[in-house]
């Protein structure tokens, strides 16, 4: 019998990777995408199937999780065997200027699935899996960080992440759902939406490299994070409703850097050497060498500068995961390494780059993206 796998999100980061993977499995695969004025679905443009031909395993639809009459539509159609609620309003920045948005996405929304798969009595069929965070842990009050580490958000995102990590369990322990957290650290990959501090690294090196831009602005560089690859993690989200019982997982490297060490990493797989002077706002980064012929920067240029518009009110200042359990249930092992992720998207990057700037030679106006 093929499964069938409702995915939330489905156009963002985590949502694209888990099809892929799915899809490889054989899996019938659904997606919940938003109604944009533009085309949203670049991640998965890949995957889509013509609407017109038969044994079609890829399926879109219409929804959003502020609405719950077309989650429970949605789910009733489907009668998914496995609900990946991925869905959410992602960015912690952003979370600050729009809390009750996304209270209502990311907290509530959560609630919204947990009872459409009540109400529409699939409680015994349907396995859920919610996307919760690191960002639970906020201010952390044990290192490294493991799932029995008590929480303290620290955003209006972590604050609504932390309703739908609780109700989850709830629904798990009152009407026995097969109900899982997975407690991920940060990941990535060339498709992380660009606003977050990795892929806005990245994209801002390989644009500088190419004279395309000339400064990198970024907030807080000594914020502390364990990052990893999002294909590898997108496969512990399936694992994990493949097991006997319902359980919550910590996934993660267990190896942290800072973003300021991201930043050097970046540059250097373009042969460009950053260090760094000054502290605090005043802080910036300087070319101190270069090796080959891929970046354009000279010695002495100023490429990265602090802006304090992206300090949050109340900043995260370190994670680090310990994943043991993962290790030890779902044979969990990182398969990537920092040096080798930042390696592939900055190579991403930079052929994007190389492609604008093409556009650029043959007269449009390219134009300089701080964000
Ligand atoms: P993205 O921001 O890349 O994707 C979020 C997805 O949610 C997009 O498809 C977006 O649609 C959709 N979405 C946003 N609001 C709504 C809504 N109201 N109704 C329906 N869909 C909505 O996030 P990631 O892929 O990086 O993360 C996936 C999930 O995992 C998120 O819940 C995130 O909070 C969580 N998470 C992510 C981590 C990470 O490091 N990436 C770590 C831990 C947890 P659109 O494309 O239209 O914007
Ligand atoms: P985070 O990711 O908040 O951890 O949430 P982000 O990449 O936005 O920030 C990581 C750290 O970098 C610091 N920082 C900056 N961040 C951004 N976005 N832009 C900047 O210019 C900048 N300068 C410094 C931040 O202050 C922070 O300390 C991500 C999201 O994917 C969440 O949905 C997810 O739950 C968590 O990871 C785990």
């Amino acid at each position: 019998m093929t499964k069938v796998a409702l995915i939330t999100g489905v156009t963002g980061q985590d949502g694209a990777y888990l099809a892929e993977f799915l899809l490889g499995k054989g899996y019938e695969v659904h997606g919940i995408k938003r109604r944009s004025s533009s085309f949203n679905t670049d991640r998965i443009d890949h995957l889509y199937q013509d609407p017109h031909v038969d044994k079609q395993n890829f399926k879109l639809h219409y929804g959003d999780l502020t609405d719950s009459t077309n989650l429970i539509r949605i789910i009733q159609e489907v009668q998914p065997d496995e609900i990946y609620n991925l869905a959410a309003m992602s960015h912690v920045a952003v979370s600050f200027e729009m809390p009750e948005y996304t209270a209502n996405a990311d907290g509530l929304g959560t609630l919204r699935i947990l009872e459409a798969i009540r109400i529409l009595g699939l409680e015994k069929k349907t396995r859920f899996y919610q996307a919760s965070t690191s960002e639970l842990y906020g201010l952390v009050q044990e290192i490294p960080q493991k799932e029995t580490t008590p929480f303290y958000p620290r955003s209006p995102y972590a604050v609504a992440k932390m309703y739908a990590y609780w109700i989850t369990v709830n629904y798990r322990e009152a009407y026995g759902l097969y109900a899982c957290n997975g407690i991920l650290f940060n990941h990535e990959s060339p498709i992380r939406g660009e606003t977050f501090v990795t892929r806005k690294i990245t994209r801002a090196i390989a644009r500088i490299a190419l004279g395309l831009q000339d400064c990198l602005y970024l907030g807080n560089m000594s914020a502390l994070r364990d990052w990893g690859h999002a294909r590898d993690y997108v496969e512990m989200q399936w694992l994990m409703l493949q097991q006997d019982k319902p359980e919550d997982f910590v996934i993660a490297t267990g190896v942290q850097y800072s973003v300021r060490q991201f930043v050097e990493f970046a540059a250097a797989e373009l042969g460009v050497t950053i260090e760094f002077e000054g502290d605090g706002e005043a802080e910036i980064g300087r070319v101190v060498a270069t090796v080959g012929n891929k970046a354009k920067c000279k010695i002495g240029d100023v490429i990265v500068k602090v802006d304090p518009r992206y300090f949050r009110p109340t900043e995260v200042e370190t994670l680090l995961g310990d994943p043991s359990k993962a290790k030890e249930k779902l044979g969990w092992t990182p398969k990537t390494s920092l040096r080798e992720l930042v390696a592939e998207m900055v190579n991403s990057d930079y052929t994007s780059a190389k492609r604008d700037s093409l556009v650029k030679l043959a007269g449009f106006q390219a134009y300089d993206y701080h964000e």
